[in-house]
């Protein structure tokens, strides 16, 4: 449903797009007006959306930066620590997590690389990291939905890629 709506946006965007491009292309003035008559005109506008697109972009640069989400990726120091072995075709973890307490995966692979892929017990994505092997990652979480939680493999790791799956309660 939702990616019908989005596809007939672009659709739409795209055949007026198509339709203002062919117009711009055919488009002839009745009197050509010498180059002389019309370069300062065309001058002061290039420099206003210069000068308005610089305003506007630094203006949303500076408002959008600090709510960057990365600062929210940082670990709390007093949260729990738990390891996460991936390896074909399966995960090693434990079972059970606590609610409402700041954790830390430990994520690392034994062979190859995997996805660490974490869906909510409404199955949507709630937070992934890279499996490596000889490189632990670290991703900090604070479950506040109790439920099942389901572990997918997000990179393509092998045969059984599609097979690899893990899971835990958080409780
Ligand atoms: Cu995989």
């Amino acid at each position: 449903m939702q990616s019908t709506l989005v596809l007939e946006i672009f659709i739409g965007v795209a055949g007026l797009a198509i339709v203002l491009m062919l117009w711009l292309a055919n488009y002839r003035s009745s009197d050509p007006i010498p180059q002389a008559d019309v370069s300062a005109t065309g001058y002061a506008i290039r420099r206003y959306w210069l000068w308005t697109t610089l305003i506007v972009a630094v203006a949303v640069f500076a408002f959008t930066v600090p709510q960057f989400p990365y600062q929210k990726a940082k670990a709390d120091a007093n949260a729990r620590h738990y390891p996460v072995v991936a390896q074909q075709y399966s995960f090693s973890m434990p079972s059970t997590l606590p609610l409402n307490t700041p954790i830390v995966f430990d994520v690392t692979s034994k062979d190859v690389n995997h996805g660490f892929g974490i869906y909510g017990p409404n199955d949507k994505i709630f937070s992934q990291v890279q499996a490596m092997p000889d490189y632990v990652n670290h991703l900090a979480v604070t479950f506040t939905v109790p439920g099942h939680y389901t572990v997918r493999c997000l990179e393509y790791c092998g045969i059984a890629h599609a097979a690899m799956q893990g899971g835990f309660d958080v409780k």
